[in-house]
């Protein structure tokens, strides 16, 4: 275990996940297991950034658990595990926190974008929400961090945290790095598509849920917006034409030269069923293992408790080793 490079990432249960949170994170997660020491975890903590109704919040923290589960995380090789079950990450938050600068803080664009959509609520937790991120991913001093590229401001901003609590005391954090997919790292608003797909769109047929049945996905990509021409081509200007085929590329594996000249001579409703096809296709056996993975809650359970030991025994050295560093009195 000791040798290989430790994976953190995490994914926030408001909702269920999108086609998006599926090809730009997610579905990367379950192959890096065997290279990789992994953790993840759903960051439940960060969801109530934005108001959540919490009868609905414990209901997707548990689907976020058995879809996670579903989509080929293997809690015997990887620890997964609930955020607000491990102290320690508020706990290295607030040591963060006092390493963070407000003006970094005040230049991330996710901090601005949930502002302007929330007037009524520009909370604190919204504000510190990248050193809650930066303490999940340094209680582990991970080294890499898959995420998708709507993600790399605030990696950034983790890593310059972890540079400046080297500097003032002592090298100490291993500074991480992003690891973003080369094809669908953004994926694109099925109506918008200069937006990126979001779970929180309050439009339903601008993102495909990884949850949806086959007839819905089929109707979501025929309804998708595109352009005038009729040429299934990956060049600038075709947001629509390019998102569905960076789509259609990621769920068959085929590269854009062998989708042109599949859909060469044919229209945009042939390419637009072809996808919703494939992509259902792609997600049925997601969708099968989830429904019987959350049938049985005291499996689940037992699958949580059992992460959360692990990564709180984990952590706990981190922040033992990280208190000792900033002056706390050792509790004995
Ligand atoms: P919300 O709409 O509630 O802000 P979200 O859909 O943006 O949520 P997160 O839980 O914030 O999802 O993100 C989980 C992971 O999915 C992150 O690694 C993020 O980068 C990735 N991700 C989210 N949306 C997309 C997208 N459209 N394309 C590619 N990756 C994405
Ligand atoms: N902010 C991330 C979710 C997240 C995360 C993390 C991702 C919280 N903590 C640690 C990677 C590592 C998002 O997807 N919006």
């Amino acid at each position: 275990m000791e040798d290989k490079k430790l994976i953190f990432s995490g994914i926030q249960p408001t909702g269920t996940f999108t086609l998006g949170n599926y090809i730009g994170a997610v579905r990367n997660w379950g192959p890096l297991q065997d290279e990789y020491n992994c953790i993840y975890c759903v960051v439940d903590m960060h969801a109530i950034t934005v108001r959540q109704d919490p009868v609905k919040l414990r209901q997707n923290t548990l689907n976020s658990y058995a879809l996670l589960m579903a989509c080929g995380i293997d809690v015997e090789k990887s620890i997964l595990f609930i955020q607000s079950h491990v102290k320690t990450h508020a706990e290295l938050n607030w040591i963060l926190c006092c390493n963070t600068q407000f003006g970094e803080l005040s230049r991330m664009t996710q901090f601005k974008d949930k502002s302007q959509k929330h007037p009524d609520d520009i909370n604190a937790g919204l504000f510190t929400y990248p050193s809650l991120m930066a303490a999940d991913i340094l209680a582990y001093n991970a080294d890499l961090v898959p995420v998708g590229v709507d993600q790399k401001q605030h990696l950034e901003l983790a890593r310059n945290i972890a540079q400046r609590f080297n500097q003032r005391y002592g090298d100490f954090f291993t500074v991480p790095e992003p690891y973003i997919a080369e094809i669908g790292a953004k994926v694109m608003s099925l109506q918008e598509p200069t937006k990126k797909m979001s779970k929180s769109d309050e439009n339903p047929n601008a993102c495909i849920l990884i949850l949806d049945d086959k007839d819905t996905i089929i109707r979501k990509c025929k309804r998708a917006v595109t352009d005038s021409e009729a040429e299934v081509v990956y060049r600038e200007g075709k947001d629509g034409i390019n998102n569905l085929m960076t789509i259609y590329s990621s769920v068959t594996g085929k590269d854009f030269a062998a989708i042109e000249a599949e859909f060469a001579g044919k229209g945009y409703g042939d390419f637009k069923i072809a996808v919703g096809e494939a992509v259902a296709d792609h997600l049925e056996p997601v969708r099968s293992e989830f429904a019987r993975l959350i049938q049985d809650k005291a499996y689940l359970k037992e699958c949580y408790t059992a992460g959360a030991e692990k990564a709180l025994r984990y952590s706990q050295r981190v922040l033992n080793k990280v208190y000792r560093k900033v002056g706390f009195v050792d509790k004995g």
